[in-house]
């Protein structure tokens, strides 16, 4: 009896290794690209240089409230995961949290 659980688990847990191992690769949360962190009431770093057609990645790194707002686009107010924005024209592009005054970032898109 003890023997069979002792398989089971083994099974179990090779599933679980393959599931990882197959999942991993293709999660669309990947950040490999430029990202910035919410954290500690800033955005970390607060001025990011990316080039156009670069995709950002704001990560949430604290459980408190916060967005992402620019003037023409933003993300809900969420206390975790992350919010993605690909930037199609060159600028310099300043952005808030409008829940938390002193925080402010800034994105310059290089062309
Ligand atoms: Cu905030």
């Amino acid at each position: 009896m003890r023997r069979l659980l002792l398989a089971v688990a083994l099974t179990a847990g090779l599933l679980l290794i393959g599931a990882c191992g197959g999942g991993g690769s293709k999660a669309p949360t990947a950040t490999n690209g430029p990202t910035v962190i919410l954290k500690n009431l800033s955005f970390q770093p607060d001025t990011l240089q990316v080039k156009v057609g670069d995709t950002v990645t704001w990560k949430w790194g604290e459980s408190v409230a916060h967005n992402v707002t620019f003037p023409s686009f933003h993300s809900k107010t969420m206390t975790s995961g992350t919010y993605t924005h690909t930037f199609t024209a060159a600028g310099t592009f300043d952005y808030k949290c409008t829940i938390h005054p002193t925080m402010n970032g800034k994105l310059v898109v290089a062309a």
